[in-house]
């Protein structure tokens, strides 16, 4: 059966359709859930050829399964690149990935705030093994043309950045590192392919972790690595297959592959929640600060509009009465939930120095531009209405709220 082929089909219509076809074999309209951990070999000189990738064929899901193959395929599509791998979280999107860039006595030069574990992976894990990490406030492209070197064989970024929401112009970074022989790696969770397409501003890699919104339900760890075929191979036979085995398991696959069926009506909806929020807070008395890209006096708000279809479902802001009373507000929270994480349906709060970015050391947090009042709230998918409500009863509330104590951190 012909499927429709006009071009260009729209994002949500290649999310759900993309690579897969329902008439083919068995008709199910859904693409069936592989469970095979092993392929069998017509002959074993089959099973040579395709060990030495001479014919085509699945060997052994650790590299390669059915249903990861579909989700790859449409993971690459949505990003514009050419392959995509698919892996069991977010850090192990990021660690078979860096795994198989660098060397001992390489550099990668990281920008000043980044999810706690890839801090922690680069500063305690890469370094270990004579990897210079060097940090740069990227947000600021000459400090890169002042630190990139013939060692720098990387340059990596979040944007926006988990917490504290500080933008990186994608395209003037990667012209920069391009000029010195580095390849740019933009882990773009916070965005999906919905919201920013780093391949198309001139990354060379998209890192995610499918455990926020691509999967959006708060059901399954997973990651991806959006990429350059050739590359992406060798990350799958090395970095993946031998170096962290962090390989995605099809059943977790599939419910990516749902999630994604939904991916741009969630995004439209997480963000409309966010700018409400963003709003109250941001004129609130006792809020000092409010960073979300799509108030107008956010100071990346022109970079946000570049680069950014909306400006997503994350906020992050502190409270006059800083730590204390940030402590105050989330322990009041009734129906927005305390929980790390982010982009699941529910609304979550968390405090970064004590949850997400108490890997970093306090003199890290504040030399990485993570502020210990901090609350970072993630929009879920809930009233609008609602969720004010519960933001202002829990900015009201005149102590430890109905949960008492500092229970929480
Ligand atoms: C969090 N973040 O609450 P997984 N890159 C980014 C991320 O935000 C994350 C990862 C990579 C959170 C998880 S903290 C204990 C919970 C920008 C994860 C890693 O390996 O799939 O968790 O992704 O900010």
């Amino acid at each position: 059966m012909t499927r429709p082929t006009a071009s260009p089909l729209g994002f949500s219509t290649r999310a759900i359709h993309h690579a897969y076809d329902p008439y083919a074999g068995d008709g199910a309209l859904n693409p069936p859930l592989h469970l095979s951990s092993t392929y069998t070999f017509p002959s074993v000189e089959d099973g040579a050829a395709r060990f030495a990738g001479e014919q085509a064929g699945y060997v052994y899901s650790r590299v390669g399964n059915p249903t990861t193959a579909l989700l790859e395929a449409r993971l690459a599509e949505l990003e514009g690149g050419e392959a995509a791998l698919v892996t069991a979280s977010g850090m192990g999107a990021t660690t078979s990935l860096m795994w198989t860039l660098l060397q001992p006595g390489d550099e990668i030069i990281a920008d000043k705030t980044l999810y706690g574990c890839t801090f922690g992976f680069f500063n305690h894990g890469l370094a270990k093994f004579g990897v210079r990490i060097t940090h740069v406030d990227l947000t600021d492209p000459a400090q890169l043309t002042a630190a990139i070197s013939r060692q720098t064989r990387v340059v990596f970024f979040e944007t926006p950045a988990n917490p504290n929401m500080r933008l990186i112009d994608i395209a003037t970074i990667a012209e920069i590192a391009h000029a010195h022989g580095a390849q740019v790696v933009v882990d773009s969770t916070y965005c999906t392919p919905y919201l920013q397409r780093p391949l198309e501003l001139g990354a060379d890699f998209v890192v995610h972790s499918a455990t926020k919104y691509l999967g959006g339900h708060g059901d399954l760890l997973a990651g991806a690595i959006v990429g350059p075929k050739e590359s992406l191979d060798r990350v799958r036979f090395y970095g993946l297959k031998d170096m962290t085995g962090a390989v995605l398991s099809s059943q977790d696959a599939f419910l990516v592959l749902r999630g994604l069926k939904t991916l741009a009506l969630r995004m439209q909806r997480h963000s409309d929640n966010a700018l409400g929020l963003a709003r109250y807070l941001a004129s609130h008395p006792k809020v000092a600060v409010c960073h979300y890209p799509g108030l107008p006096d956010f100071p990346q708000h022109d970079l946000a509009r570049r680069q950014m279809k909306l400006p997503g479902g994350m906020l992050a802001f502190e409270l006059k009465g800083g730590l204390a009373a940030g402590k105050r507000f989330m322990n009041a929270l009734r129906l927005i939930t305390r929980a790390v994480s982010l982009g699941d349906a529910e609304s979550l709060a968390q405090h970064p120095a004590s949850m997400t970015h108490s890997f970093y050391t306090p003199e890290e947090r504040a030399e990485h531009l993570i502020s210990e009042g901090l609350v970072r709230l993630s929009a879920g998918l809930e009233d609008l209405d609602d969720l004010l409500a519960d933001v202002a009863q829990a900015l009201d509330a005149p102590s430890a709220g109905r949960l008492g104590g500092d229970y929480c951190y």
